[in-house]
């Protein structure tokens, strides 16, 4: 008599999380920057998106935040095999930054204060795939990460979300970023190890 819940208890649920090949887990967060943290004043903070026909659209530090912003909460995984799940964010979705901007180019050339560049296909930038973030964690976005404000592109290689971004460059024509150039790989998708080229 009674109910028994066979498994109930016995069952063990310590499987490990869903990670792309190669990744391990980690539950600090690394600091990975190719130069020095650039401090940019908020006062003089900019990001442009530049279009093919030399259009210009610029937001100052309070049009993007007067933007409507999202709380996002995503995995991001690193070429270097570190992976840090569920990770939360708020920023703006470059779906709105791009709302009123026209152009029929297909890639992207992100740019940062500092120099670093990474180039991304403009449609994995849109649909929700992608964002300005400018908080960590309910908190603003230190320096060390990115602050005031970095890409977000979760479903690509964490190169490719550029810290200290200003610039969003559109291209006709595919061209490789910084370490695009160094032999990373041009797309940079985790779940197919896209880590260098010819991945
Ligand atoms: N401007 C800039 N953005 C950058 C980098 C960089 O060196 N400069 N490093 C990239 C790399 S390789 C990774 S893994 C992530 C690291 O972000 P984090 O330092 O916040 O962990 O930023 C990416 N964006
Ligand atoms: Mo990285």
């Amino acid at each position: 008599m009674g109910i028994i819940s066979r498994g109930f208890g016995g069952r063990r649920r310590d499987s490990a999380p869903d990670l792309p090949p190669g990744q391990y887990l980690t539950h600090d967060f690394p600091v990975l920057s190719a130069g020095p943290t650039p401090r940019v004043p908020l006062d003089r903070w900019r990001l442009t998106v530049a279009t093919e026909s030399g259009q210009k659209h610029t937001w100052d530090w309070s049009e993007l935040l007067a933007l409507p912003s999202e709380e996002i909460t995503k995995d991001i995984h690193c070429v270097t095999k570190w992976s840090k799940l569920g990770t939360t964010w708020r920023g703006v979705s470059l779906d709105t930054l791009f709302e009123d901007v026209e152009t029929a180019a297909d890639y992207v050339m992100a740019h940062s204060y500092g120099g670093y560049t990474t180039n991304i296909p403009f449609e994995d930038l849109l649909d929700g795939k992608a964002w300005i973030a400018y908080e960590f964690d309910g908190e603003p976005l230190h320096p060390e990460h990115g602050g005031p404000a970095r890409l977000l592109i979760p479903h690509l290689y964490f190169w490719k979300s550029a810290k200290w971004v200003n610039g969003l460059e559109m291209m006709l024509e595919d061209e490789p970023g910084f370490w695009e150039a160094a032999g990373y790989h041009m797309y940079g998708d985790p779940w197919s190890e896209q880590r260098y080229q010819g991945d």
